[in-house]
């Protein structure tokens, strides 16, 4: 497996990296002997007949066409989306950041590291994106920006609501953030239950938003909710009881299920409990105490958050269902470096937060820093261990989900994603992309494709970068590269002229 290569040291004592964009052959490590098609229908679907069904649809999918459809069964593995909130890329170990993340670390070097996985530069547009397949300007001018507003429109297909519709239970714990009044919340988008904040952000302790009509914001299945607790612990919990609720029952027979665990972990107000800073002890991040403190919270926050993929990933092993689960993990944006906490709460500020080193840019940005974030995907024995170096988008996980388990819309979305499953478990020649992703922004809109990223600026000249030769935008090479620019600006242009430009008039008049 090809690993990032550290190549100096900065100023703050982070290993700065240089990263191989080249494919990375996968090491063949899917299972080569499986029973019969006909003996394996006979056998009673236990845990490990089912496994041995997913591992032959593993090799019928990494091999289209080449296989009589007949074969060609769909696996119905769980799935357990693990949305992080503004975590940087130089946050976590397996990026050679300051935070111990050993659970996650794990995740990645048994599991396929998603190197070049794109999102869009906040909160609610990758959310849209990610549960939609869509890109998120396909809803609106709010859909595009942090919102409290409701982002979808009601009745749009799901990435819930597709798998339930094939049988799957489907929970999501965490943030929501496509829409902060119960009627726009998960339930009504395919989810059977729900628990968390509807808003975007809560204080870890006191569960509140900030001041206004969204601030009481935790709840469950559409009620207000008062508990006691960490919002981390309390989301990691939750979603633990409902992976040990899903274990298969006695004679082996399980419903499948699609877990979303969106974490408020590490998006402002930044804290964590005091057994996470003590993994920190001895270490000095500043010398100034309020810079020191801030980044030993967020240090502090993302070991929690770590630690608590681990526990969901030791409740998956303890009820046998980790070789049929499938983990998707992906922050929603990059990391912010500095910022004010505005919620209601104690905590203090955060004036030394996250990195996003050596990418160029942070959250809120069209950058690399604000939009390529920390990734992975992990089903043990059916995803050989790899970096993945394809460009993948949030908007993609819904079309790779749907051909994986046969799910098809009847009409289809109208997906702006497209289905990378071949590029993801390392299939041959499945590395490039056949279209660039698109991401909007309020200033602008990046394309990005396998070697190129051109950025139309609204008030500036477009920039456009070599990723592959320049993976941290250094050298802007518009000028040279008119060809190129040209093409790349079509493809904006067509992008913005799908996008809906106007607010639903029934939302004109709600609290933004
Ligand atoms: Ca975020």
């Amino acid at each position: 497996m090809v690993r990032p290569h550290p190549v100096g040291t900065d100023a703050n004592g982070m290993h700065r990296y240089t990263h191989n964009l080249r494919t990375t052959a996968a090491t063949g490590a899917f299972a080569t002997s499986t029973p019969g098609e006909n003996a394996m229908r006979r056998r009673r679907l236990t845990p490990g007949g089912m496994w041995a069904a997913w591992v032959m649809t593993a090799v019928v999918l990494a091999t289209r066409g080449s296989v009589p459809t007949a074969a060609a069964e769909p696996p119905r593995p769980n799935i357990l989306l693990i949305v992080a909130d503004d975590l940087g890329w130089g946050d976590v170990g397996w990026h050679g950041g300051y935070g111990k993340t050993p659970s996650m670390d794990r995740l990645v070097r048994e599991g396929v590291e998603l190197d070049r996985h794109y999102v869009q530069p906040v909160c609610t547009p990758t959310r849209a994106a990610l549960m939609t397949g869509r890109y998120p300007g396909r809803f609106g001018p709010h859909a595009i920006a942090p919102s409290n507003l409701r982002a979808l429109p009601p009745g749009t297909v799901t990435l819930a609501s597709a798998l339930r519709s094939l049988g799957y239970a489907t929970f999501h714990a965490g943030k929501w953030h496509l829409g902060s009044r119960p009627e726009w919340g998960p339930n009504h988008y395919g989810f059977d239950h729900s628990y968390g904040t509807l808003t975007g952000a809560a204080d870890p302790w006191t569960h509140k938003y900030r001041r206004g009509p969204y601030e009481d914001t935790w709840h469950r299945d559409g009620e207000r909710l008062d508990e006691p607790g960490n919002a981390t612990e309390l989301i990691a919990a939750e979603a633990e009881r409902r992976i040990r609720g899903g274990a298969p029952d006695a004679s082996g027979v399980q419903t499948p299920w699609f877990l979303s665990v969106a974490f408020h972990a590490v998006h402002t107000p930044v804290d964590a409990p005091a057994e996470f800073k003590r993994l920190y002890d001895g270490i000095r991040f500043d010398a100034a105490d309020p810079r020191h403190d801030s980044r030993l919270r967020l240090a502090a926050m993302v070991s929690q958050l770590d630690a608590a993929v681990g526990r969901l990933v030791a409740a998956l092993d303890e009820t046998g269902q980790r070789s049929n689960t499938l983990i998707v993990f992906t922050s929603d944006n990059g990391g912010i470096e500095s910022l004010d906490n505005q919620y209601v709460g104690d905590v203090p500020d955060s004036p030394l937060n996250s990195e996003n080193d050596p990418l160029r840019g942070q959250k809120n940005s069209l950058w690399e820093g604000g939009v390529r974030v920390c990734a992975f995907a992990n089903w043990p024995g059916r995803l050989a261990p790899r970096r993945c170096s394809a460009v993948v988008h949030a908007a993609d996980w819904f079309p790779t989900l749907a051909g994986l388990v046969g799910w098809v819309g009847a009409p289809s979305p109208d997906w702006d994603g497209i289905d990378r499953w071949a590029a993801i478990a390392g299939g041959a020649g499945a590395e490039s992309r056949p279209q660039p992703v698109c991401i909007v922004h309020q200033r602008g809109r990046a394309v990005i494709g396998d070697r190129w990223k051109l950025i139309v600026w609204k008030k500036e000249a477009p920039q456009l970068f070599d990723l592959v030769a320049d993976p941290f935008e250094t050298t802007d090479l518009a000028a040279e590269q008119a060809e190129v620019v040209a093409s790349y600006r079509k493809v904006a242009e067509a992008d913005e002229r799908l996008d809906v430009a106007d607010l639903p008039a029934d939302l004109r008049d709600a609290p933004p």
